[in-house]
């Protein structure tokens, strides 16, 4: 069993950091990751197969040039200046809220698995939700493009990430389905590239996470809180370097501010909460990342991680219509949302 603190790094977090977590709804830990070392799988992986995908491109005619020595986000800006979009699908760790297909891609490598069940983010995890922790299935990767090259088919209503705009201000117990809502889930948000306000960091209402469940609207650019909900207060923005996590209360309202810089914000946003608690989406599997009463449980292996949610896709398609299920509990026709 991993020793907290056995490679010289006191992951857990203080008594002051904690307090400060439940007094405002958030906290920011830095240097949870050392970037070069743990996102370098990551980096080589999702390369690969933005090369593979690009190479697709070349062939049926989407793109024209694709320059594989230029970086990684430089190449994702070349796709979306060339064909006016991007696969963000073929880059997510879970699948969309509706039209899921046999063949819907998802991305599950290691260097995504190494990064949620990295030892020190979930040190830190720990500090907050003791040491029976499971990965709960509502994780995602953002990869958000420069404002001005994003276009209304970018903005996807149905939960898939946007690779444009912003995300809209919303809480992730809003998210999930309400028998979920007892669920002690935290957000963990990890963003591998910095993420400054220009570059389209996280925003969010501090102390609104004593507010309870807000009222959400359904919109084609995902789940998003009217201003009336939150007396049209004003955001705090969260600029964040590589490496940093911003953890984040359920009941936290929060929003992405536009990428109005020349670069691509990289992150991934995942939940882990106490073993047994609903999970939110339980058409989705999740995973134990630690465990004290029962260590055998614990996944150590991508690839059962991988064939969880493989089985999943099949299982869905298989049965009565993945695409009816429900998702979350709002409606467009609430009056809140006239
Ligand atoms: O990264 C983003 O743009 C949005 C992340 C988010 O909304 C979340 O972590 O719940």
């Amino acid at each position: 069993m991993y020793q907290s603190g056995s490679d010289g790094y006191e992951g857990a977090l203080s008594s002051a950091q904690k307090e400060s977590f439940f007094k405002k709804g958030y906290l920011v830990v830095d240097e949870v990751f050392n970037p070069e070392v743990d996102f370098a799988l990551l980096l080589d992986e999702y390369g690969a197969l933005l090369d593979e995908l690009a190479g697709e491109m070349l062939v049926h005619g989407d793109i024209s040039e694709y320059d594989n020595a230029a970086s990684f986000q430089q190449r994702v800006v070349d796709i979306v200046r060339q064909s006016g979009g991007f696969p963000i699908q073929a880059f997510d760790i879970s699948y969309p809220q509706s039209g899921i297909r046999p063949e819907t891609p998802i991305f599950l490598g290691e260097g995504a698995f190494r990064l949620i069940m990295h030892d020190r983010l979930l040190d830190v995890v720990q500090s907050l939700i003791g040491p029976e922790i499971t990965v709960a299935p509502i994780q995602h990767i953002r990869l958000k493009i420069p404002l001005k090259m994003a276009s209304g088919e970018q903005i996807k209503g149905d939960g898939t990430p946007q690779v444009g705009a912003t995300t809209p201000r919303h809480q992730d117990i809003g998210v999930q389905v309400a028998d979920a809502d007892s669920a002690r889930v935290l957000t963990v948000w990890a963003p591998v590239t910095d993420a400054t306000e220009e570059m389209g960091c996280l925003a969010l209402w501090p102390g609104s996470h004593m507010e309870g469940v807000l009222k959400h609207c359904p919109s084609p650019g995902g789940l998003y809180i009217p201003g009336t909900e939150i007396n049209n207060r004003d955001s705090v923005s969260i600029p964040m370097e590589a490496g940093s996590i911003l953890l984040m209360d359920r009941h936290m309202p929060h929003r992405a501010l536009p990428n109005r810089s020349e670069f691509v914000r990289w992150s991934f946003d995942l939940r882990y909460q106490p073993t047994g608690d609903p999970n939110g989406r339980p058409q989705f599997p999740e995973i134990v990342a630690r465990s004290d009463i029962s260590p055998e449980k614990e996944v150590r292996d991508y690839k059962e991680w991988a064939k969880a949610w493989i089985n999943a896709r099949d299982e869905l398609c298989e049965g009565s219509g993945a695409n009816e299920l429900q998702y979350n509990r709002w409606q467009l026709d609430a009056p809140w949302c006239a």
